[in-house]
């Protein structure tokens, strides 16, 4: 089903793709389709689907947004968040936003490299020195140009929510040095770019849906995985994967995006209404992330969970150069990591 959008890049297609069952897609996809379009007899509500439950920071901002929204707009418009995965996985909900079954969808920006070159650039390993760079640069023109390649993609980018670092955990050992990694078996995120990334470390990449990584952990499926404190602590990885090292590869951030369809059917009010809403839950998002990241961590480093600083970060950097080679290709790539970086001039 997803395969249908890769664009570029390696096709995942010959690694094992465990995600929903082909009914399990359907019947989520024909449930989704039958709520989009369903409004209040007062007024329009746009679905909203997110992998994350109810109280992580994305959805909480979500429903930050519904309440700036019906506020602007007098009731007439509203929001229903439907956390915690109800509409199916990641790269499934995204694919029926870009054909208006969903309104809106909060995305890592993972799946969203195989419909997009320009979304591989934020993710590209060491691109932003901190989470504070990766909001400049977020809040600025790239991070602009970013949200409007996807137009063409049948999306709209309203904004982008923080995910913090990435780094790796695995139930064998900690990673000190690239050759910690060596055939590793990795779960990643359905995207080329990181599957690259696991290759070039010397790791066996194994994309996978977000909900079946505990499972594969506990089964020795894999040996480990890469996320986020929160995530890391939310979805209990630390339970089974004991040894988290801060190599902090990437701080790509998430993205909430809206059905061009739907847009395009909002009346110019309306559509500021939405963007307005989007732009001021940002702000309310990055305050519930920095406390989470800090209880996510605490809880974890109280669990047992051998946390360990990498030897030298420089060790990774260089053996992911030829990620950046495979996915800077063209000018306007190269325009985009030339403006990040300039903005990191500014970020120790
Ligand atoms: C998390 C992100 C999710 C999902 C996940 C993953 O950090 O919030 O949207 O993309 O990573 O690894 O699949």
């Amino acid at each position: 089903m997803g395969d249908s959008i890769i664009k570029r890049g390696r096709s995942l297609a010959h690694f094992p793709q465990p995600g929903l069952s082909r009914r399990q897609m359907i019947a989520s996809g024909l449930s989704a389709m039958l709520l989009a379009g369903c409004s209040k007899s007062s007024g329009t509500t746009f679905r909203v689907a997110e992998f994350h439950p109810s109280n992580y920071p994305t959805s909480m901002a979500i429903s930050e947004m519904g309440r700036l929204i019906e506020g602007y707009s007098d009731g007439k418009l509203s929001m229903k968040l439907y956390a915690g995965g109800q509409l199916g996985e990641e790269r499934d909900t995204l694919e029926m936003t870009t054909f208006g079954g969903i309104d809106m969808n909060r995305v890592s920006l993972g799946p969203l490299n195989s419909i997009e070159p320009m979304t591989n650039i934020p993710g590209l390993p060491f691109i932003f020195k901190n989470v504070a760079h990766m909001r400049d640069a977020m809040d600025g023109a790239p991070g602009r140009q970013v949200l409007r390649s996807l137009e063409p993609h049948g999306l709209i980018g309203l904004c982008f929510y923080d995910s913090g670092a990435r780094s790796f955990y695995n139930t064998k050992r900690p990673i000190r040095t690239p050759e910690d990694m060596k055939g590793m078996k990795l779960r990643v995120q359905n995207s080329d770019l990181f599957v690259s990334l696991i290759q070039e470390l010397g790791g066996n990449p194994t994309p996978m849906p977000l909900g079946e990584v505990y499972q594969a952990l506990v089964q020795g499926v894999i040996d480990g995985a890469e996320n986020n404190w929160p995530s890391y602590f939310e979805g209990r990885h630390f339970e089974a994967a004991k040894y988290y090292s801060l190599t902090q590869h990437v701080i790509a951030p998430e993205l909430l995006v809206m059905s061009r369809q739907r847009w395009e059917k909002l009346s110019a009010t309306e559509q500021d209404i939405v963007q307005k809403s989007a732009d001021e839950s940002v702000p309310y998002m990055r305050k519930l992330w920095d406390i989470k990241t800090l209880d996510a961590e605490k809880a974890v480093r109280a669990s047992g969970v051998e946390v360990n600083e990498v030897d030298d970060q420089q060790a990774f950097v260089d053996r992911v150069q030829p990620v950046w080679r495979e996915y800077i290709k063209t000018p306007a790539e190269q325009k985009l990591v030339d403006e990040i970086a300039e903005m990191g001039a500014d970020h120790a």
